[in-house]
C-alpha cells in the first residue's frame, strides 16, 4: 500500500520542495490550496497530473486553515498517514499589520487539524508534522539555540506559532497522536517568496547588474540568520516523522551570517564588489568594484540603502541554532552550505532576468511597481 500524505501550504516554497521530495519516496500526496484570483500554483506545476490519470498521485483540494468544517471533510476523505502542517501566514513584518488572522490562521489552525485527527478517530493513524520556527527563540536567552532553550517569541507570528508548538506538544501528551515540532531555523532557495530578505537581495543583485533596477531598499542590515536550503530541510520533515517516538527537533546548519554579509556574498556571484559606508539610517552601499565580463555597472554607484520602513517594531536579532540532536538521532545533515545556497539562488534569479532582460530590449518589460 502506498502511504498517503496531506500538505497544507503546497504552494509554498517549502511545500513544493517536500511534494517532490514524497512523490519520489512513492507516496501519494494531497494537498491543500487556497482559492485566489490568479493562479497559485506555480511552485507545483511541474509536478501536475492530469487528473483523468487513472494513478494519481498529487492531488489538490480547495480550503483554508481557518475553515474547521473544510479541514475535517478533506482529512475524512484522505485518511492521511502523515500531514504536514506548512500552512501559515509566515512573513514577520507581516504579522504586525495582520496580528488576529496570523493568530487565526498559524494559531488556532493547527489545533483544528489536531481536532480533525481526533474527532474522526484517527490519533492512532495519522502522524502530524508542524512547522515550527527559530523565531519561538525570540529575543535571545542564550546562544546556540536548542530544544530546550527557552522561547521568548517578538512577533504576532511567533506568539501564533508559539501556540502551535504547544498545542501540537499537548495533543501529543493528552491524546497520543504521534505529533512533532519540527523547529526550523531560515530556510532559503529559489523558491523563497519575494519579500524575504533574501530573495529580495538575489533579486535585486541580479537585476541591478542588469540595469533592470537601480537601487535597492533594506532594513536592518545586522539581523543575523542560521540560513540553510529548502531542500535539505524538507528531507528534516520526512525524517521526523519516520522515527519510533514522536519528538521535536532543531534543524539549522549552525552558522550565522549578518543581513550585510549576504548582500555581499549575493553581489559577488554577478561579480560586482560592495562597500558600506554611513551608520544607522543613512548606511548606504556602493559599487566598489565590478569584475564582471557580462554586466556593466558604474563604479561608485549607490546600489543599497536604508528605507526604515522595513525595521520591525521588535526585532530578532541573532539567531544560531545547535543541530546536534536531529544530526545525532535523525542523522540528519545538510548537503548545502551557505555559499552554495547563493550560488543556487543567484543562478536561478540571473537566468530569470536575462528573459526580462530581452523583454525589455524588445520593449515589453513591464516593472512591478508593488515589489
Ligand atoms: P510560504 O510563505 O512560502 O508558504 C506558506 C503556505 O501557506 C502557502 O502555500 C500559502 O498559500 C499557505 N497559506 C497561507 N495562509 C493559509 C491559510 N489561511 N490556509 C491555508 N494555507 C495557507 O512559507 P514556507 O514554505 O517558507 O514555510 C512553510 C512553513 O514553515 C510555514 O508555516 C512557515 O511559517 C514555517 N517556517 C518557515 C521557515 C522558513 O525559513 N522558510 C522557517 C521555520 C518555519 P498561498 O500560496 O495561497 O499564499
Ligand atoms: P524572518 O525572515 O523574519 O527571519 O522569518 P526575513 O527574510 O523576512 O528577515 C530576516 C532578517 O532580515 C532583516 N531584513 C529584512 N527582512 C525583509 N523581509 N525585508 C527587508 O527589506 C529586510 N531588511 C533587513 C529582517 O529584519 C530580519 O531580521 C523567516 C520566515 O520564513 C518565517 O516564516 C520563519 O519562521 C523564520 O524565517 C525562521
Amino acid at each position: 500500500m502506498k502511504k498517503v500524505a496531506l500538505i497544507t501550504g503546497i504552494t509554498g516554497q517549502d511545500g513544493a520542495y517536500l511534494t517532490e521530495l514524497l512523490l519520489s519516496k512513492g507516496y501519494v500526496v494531497h494537498g491543500i490550496k487556497r482559492r485566489s484570483s490568479l493562479f497559485n500554483t506555480d511552485r507545483i506545476d511541474h509536478l501536475y497530473q492530469d487528473p483523468h490519470d487513472e494513478d494519481q498521485r498529487l492531488i489538490l483540494h480547495y480550503g483554508d486553515l481557518s475553515d474547521s468544517t473544510n479541514l475535517i471533510r478533506i482529512v475524512q476523505q484522505v485518511q492521511p498517514d502523515e500531514i504536514y502542517n506548512l500552512g501559515a501566514m509566515s512573513h514577520v513584518k507581516v504579522s504586525f499589520d495582520t496580528p488576529e488572522y496570523t493568530a487565526n490562521a498559524d494559531g488556532i489552525g493547527t489545533l483544528r487539524l489536531l481536532e480533525a485527527i481526533r474527532i474522526l478517530g484517527l490519533t492512532k493513524k495519522t502522524k502530524i508534522y508542524q512547522a515550527s520556527t527559530s523565531e519561538l527563540y525570540g529575543l535571545v536567552q542564550a546562544v546556540p539555540q536548542s530544544e530546550t532553550t527557552p522561547f521568548y517569541p517578538r512577533s504576532p507570528y511567533a506568539v501564533a506559532k508559539m501556540y502551535a508548538y504547544w498545542i501540537t506538544v499537548n495533543y501529543r501528551e493528552a491524546y497520543g497522536i504521534y505529533a512533532c515540532n519540527g523547529i526550523l531555523f531560515n530556510h532559503e532557495s529559489p523558491l523563497r517568496g519575494e519579500t524575504f530578505v533574501t530573495r529580495k537581495i538575489t533579486r535585486a543583485a541580479s537585476k541591478i547588474a542588469m540595469s533592470l533596477q537601480d537601487k535597492l531598499y533594506l532594513g536592518n542590515l545586522d539581523a543575523q540568520r542560521d540560513w540553510g536550503h529548502a531542500k535539505d530541510y524538507v528531507e528534516a520533515m520526512y525524517l521526523i516523522l519516520q522515527q519510533e517516538k514522536p519528538e521535536d527537533y532543531v534543524i539549522a546548519t549552525g552558522v550565522t551570517t549578518k543581513v550585510r554579509e549576504f548582500v555581499r556574498m549575493a553581489f559577488a556571484e554577478v561579480g560586482i564588489t560592495i562597500r558600506f559606508e554611513g551608520e544607522g539610517v543613512n548606511e548606504k552601499g556602493y559599487v566598489e568594484y565590478c569584475a564582471s565580463p557580462d554586466f556593466q555597472i558604474e563604479i561608485g554607484k549607490e546600489v543599497i540603502a536604508i528605507d526604515p520602513k522595513y525595521f520591525r517594531p521588535t526585532e530578532v536579532d541573532l539567531l544560531i541554532g545547535d543541530p546536534t540532536k536531529s544530526n545525532t538521532r535523525l542523522g540528519w545533515k545538510p548537503k548545502y552550505d551557505l555559499q552554495a545556497l547563493v550560488k543556487d539562488m543567484m543562478a536561478a534569479d540571473v537566468e530569470s532576468f536575462r528573459k526580462e532582460l530581452l523583454l525589455k530590449e524588445a520593449g515589453y518589460y513591464v516593472k512591478n511597481q508593488f515589489e
